[in-house]
């Protein structure tokens, strides 16, 4: 720690390039607003963080590690006012999330309303950092959307704690305000229950893992290796914890009811069939789903969102919803019987009656569900928030029938997608199709939407899929620097520029090579 601070000294010494012009106020997602002025706060390693008031201290504290990170300079957290200061003020009259940045040759004064955009503030101070010091400026900042998220897949591949922490560590850089947990796919099931024991017993483990890519055709080669992993409820907490410290709301995702191999193959007597099942070793779509003919189907989702509940305050649960093929339900006598008694006209209505079924259950704990747009299917209420990802035609109409909506079109916001398109750069194994930062920054999220209906778009999400990502070292690379693309969307939709995102893009690589962070550096050169 002291040798790579001491190091971090030097570089910031030697080798910084002086800013100068329009270099000067380089910050992603761009502010709502700048002025720039003359003169520069030169920040030392006696420059007091002065907070004044103790709901400030956690914050203070983050900025400190980053500025170590960035500067080698360790700042001091003091209560007790100071000349030639950072000074981080909670007044009332500023939107939750807004804050007013004023950096002087004689100090800095941060002022919002929350703790939560003086962390927003204090991460656009970390990037005015730079050789010469702060350059003296106004900054007032809010952000366009209220919901701004990034998902994490720790079924296909397991992220131990302490790389679910990086990837918080790499949402809150980016003033991203919900980290959306996929805890249980086919492949895997990753969270204790309690009065589920086998769930991790046995499906938290698959006997192999593919080797390169899936093909439906075959052949496809394994490695042979037990693969496995869960967080138990303490990690959990920890987890809720370490993100609600960085104002970061981690929504739960618990895939119902297709996605739930690993599940079935726990307790067989949650599918149609009985089993017995496996859980998956290979990527794609099972046809062995959640049967919703029997009752004992749904004490168990209930008993399972108990626990979940008991873990995470977040007033939105994620259900899943994508992807059910409805094969078993048509062959199930138990399914075509509900569909009769129920007065169901299909098997797409089914699904809207299982859904709505887990609504309820959900409401009357105070709870409200997102899901998949599949949900939409066979008819949805009202309060159901939808999450865009077949495109936007989804979530467009979700949102003319007044549904909250989140927008993450695969086609902008699909990170385990590849990030370039030229064979001849090196880019580790991933989903065939191709993402550039370019086209994640073109996605607008009120794209063929009339005014009045703006307001049920709630925000944006990025989503890291990790059939083909293994450890978070690949999963940086597959999102940075795409995050920043997305945080712009979701925080400055009305004012983007790409020539001008790319020319301020480079605080954000210094912060990612001060950390240590992977990411895809041609993309830098001449990003697409
Ligand atoms: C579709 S998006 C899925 C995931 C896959 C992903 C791969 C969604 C709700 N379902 O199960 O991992 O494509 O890109």
């Amino acid at each position: 720690r002291i040798l790579s601070t001491l190091l971090a000294a030097w570089i910031y010494a030697c080798c910084t390039a002086a800013p100068g012009g329009d270099m000067r106020i380089a910050v992603v997602p761009r502010p709502t607003s700048v002025i720039e002025a003359p003169g520069t706060f030169r920040l030392t390693a006696r420059t007091p963080i002065v907070i004044c008031d103790e709901q400030l201290r956690r914050p203070a504290e983050i900025f400190v590690d980053a500025i170590a990170a960035l500067t080698g300079f360790v700042p001091t957290i003091t209560t007790v006012n100071a000349p030639a200061a950072i000074v981080l003020h909670l007044t009332p009259g500023y939107k939750p999330e807004e804050y007013r940045l004023v950096a002087t040759r004689k100090g800095v004064d941060l002022t919002a309303s929350t703790p939560q955009a003086i962390l927003h503030g204090l991460r656009t101070l970390q990037q005015l950092v730079g050789a010469q010091g702060i350059p003296a400026c106004t900054i007032e900042d809010r952000p366009c959307f209220a919901y701004r998220g990034a998902m994490l897949d720790v079924s296909r591949h397991f992220f131990p704690v302490e790389e679910v922490k990086t990837y918080i560590d790499l949402l809150s850089l980016h003033k991203i305000n919900r980290f959306h947990w996929h805890l249980t796919d086919d492949q895997g099931w990753r969270i204790e229950i309690r009065s589920y024991p086998q769930l991790t017993a046995v499906g938290s483990r698959r006997a192999q893992t593919l080797v390169g890519r899936y093909s439906s055709k075959g052949p496809n080669q394994y490695d042979g290796i037990p693969y496995g992993g869960y967080y138990t409820q303490d990690d959990i907490r920890e987890i809720v914890r370490y993100a609600a410290e960085r104002h970061i709301e981690v929504i739960p995702e618990i895939e119902m009811p297709g996605h739930g191999l690993a599940a079935l193959t726990s307790y067989p007597w949650l599918g149609c069939t009985g089993g017995p099942y496996e859980v998956w070793t290979r990527w794609g779509i099972s046809d062995d789903v959640y049967c919703a003919g029997k009752e004992t189907t749904f004490r168990f989702i209930e008993e399972v969102l108990t626990e979940v509940l008991e873990l995470f305050p977040s007033k939105l649960i994620h259900i899943g919803g994508d992807e059910c093929p409805k094969k078993r339900w048509k062959s199930c006598p138990l399914c075509q019987q509900r569909i009769r008694e129920e007065g169901l006209k299909d098997e797409h209505e089914l699904q809207s009656y299982f859904v709505r079924r887990i609504e309820k259950w959900l409401q009357a704990r105070g709870r409200e569900i997102i899901g998949w747009d599949e949900i939409l299917q066979g008819g949805i209420s009202k309060s159901a928030t939808i999450m865009s990802w077949n495109g936007q035609a989804p979530g467009i109409k979700a949102a003319r029938l007044g549904n909250p909506v989140i927008m993450t079109p695969k086609w902008y916001c699909y990170f385990d997608y590849s990030q370039t398109s030229d064979p001849a750069r090196y880019e580790p194994l991933s989903n065939t199709r191709y993402l550039s930062v370019r086209q994640v920054y073109r996605l607008d999220p009120l794209d063929q939407l009339a005014q009045p209906h703006w307001q049920q778009i709630l925000g944006v999400q990025c989503n890291l899929w990790t059939e083909y990502i293994g450890d978070i070292g690949h999963a940086q690379h597959m999102v940075l620097p795409r995050m920043a693309a997305l945080s712009e969307v979701g925080w400055a939709n009305d004012r983007k520029e790409y020539n001008d995102f790319v020319r301020r893009l480079h605080s954000l690589r210094r912060i990612y090579e001060a950390e240590g962070y992977r990411y895809a550096p041609y993309l830098f050169e001449s990003i697409e």
